[in-house]
């Protein structure tokens, strides 16, 4: 479906929504119905974060406000659904921090490879000024960046062999998510980047546009591309948080203390989804493991060593902010 064709449904979607909340519950109808996405499926730790964000909102708001779910990318791909938060039609939408460079180019330092050392730097970068900073500059694109949901480290797998270094990524075709950092990172090592939205890179896998992709364990094994894409390369190259957006056109016309409500529900919502993210990570492991995927670990180094030149690049633009991430203890 086309771009316009996901606005109508979606459009389509909250006014039947709101219709039948108020024939069904009368009197009672909450007085604000919210529309939240995801791309991932119910159970999925994000969208699993979001059902979290939901009961503590209606309960906080004594059922004033009530908050619908919509998961597995029904209301669009990534760059869609921001769009389409933007627009006011979905009110809350948990995407990855990669396609929003699109929206805001300094989100570009968290697609940069092996920016963060770890997950203890990662989560010291967001929890702190710099992360929190991030979320504010959000602002003049009418988004509201609420929180941050862990997504791991994103690894490549594809369907030929083991990538050991970065040149057996030679004349592989990656899907990368739609992300002009992701295309340099996949260009510079060598590989052949193809962006495609998520929820057609398993087709892709299936009929040869693409040899593999890159992601974390929980989405290489919810999507069952670990069928079809057996060798699954652990370089780890990029930590690329999720984050929870907020329209502003919603939160306008909000009163106040719906904003606190919501914004704490959120805030709440973080802790929940990094312990469920930490066990679906080993659940996810095993599964693979059990259905015979070859996982390698390869030396980080010659990675790192080459994918230098995109510090240079992106640094033109965002060279302190990049210091201050990488100065972070
Ligand atoms: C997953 C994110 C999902 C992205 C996907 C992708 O959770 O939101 O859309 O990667 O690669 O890790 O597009």
């Amino acid at each position: 479906m086309g771009a316009t064709g996901k606005i109508i449904q979606a459009i389509l979607f909250a006014a039947i929504v709101a219709g039948a909340c108020i024939l069904a519950l009368g009197r009672d109808a909450p007085k604000r119905v919210l529309i939240a996405t995801d791309d991932h499926a119910i159970d999925y730790p994000t969208t699993r974060g979001l059902v979290r964000i939901k009961e503590i909102v209606e309960k906080e708001s004594g059922g004033r406000i009530k908050v619908l779910i919509r998961p597995s990318a029904q209301l669009g791909s990534e760059k869609e659904t921001i769009e389409l938060t933007q627009m006011g039609i979905i009110d809350i939408n948990r995407v990855s921090c990669s396609p929003m460079v699109e929206f805001e180019p300094s989100f570009a330092v968290f697609s940069l490879p092996y920016i963060f050392r770890d997950y203890e730097h990662e989560w010291a970068v967001l929890d702190g000024a710099i992360g929190q900073g991030m979320l504010k500059k959000l602002a003049p694109r009418r988004l509201i960046g609420l929180a941050y949901y862990d997504s791991g480290a994103r690894s490549f797998y594809n369907i030929k062999r083991p990538i050991n270094h970065p040149d057996d990524l030679k004349g592989l075709k990656i899907r990368v998510q739609k992300n002009e950092v992701m295309i340099d990172l996949v260009e510079t090592l060598g590989g052949a980047p193809d962006p495609i939205a998520f929820e057609e890179v398993y087709s892709a896998l299936q009929t040869g546009r693409i040899d593999g992709a890159e992601n974390n364990y929980p989405s290489y094994y919810t999507t069952s591309h670990f069928e079809v894409a057996k060798f699954y390369s652990l370089d780890g190259h990029t930590r690329i948080p999720e984050i929870v957006l907020f329209s502003q056109k919603t939160w306008d016309a909000l009163p106040e203390a719906d904003r606190g409500i919501i914004a704490a529900a959120a805030k709440a919502s973080e802790a929940h989804q990094k312990a469920l993210w930490l066990d679906m990570v080993k659940e996810a492991e095993a599964a693979i493991t059990r259905a015979g995927c070859k996982i390698n670990t390869p030396d980080k180094q010659p990675f790192i060593d080459k994918v230098k030149p995109l510090y240079e690049k992106y640094g033109a633009a965002h060279g302190a902010l990049i210091n201050r991430i990488l100065e972070t203890q």
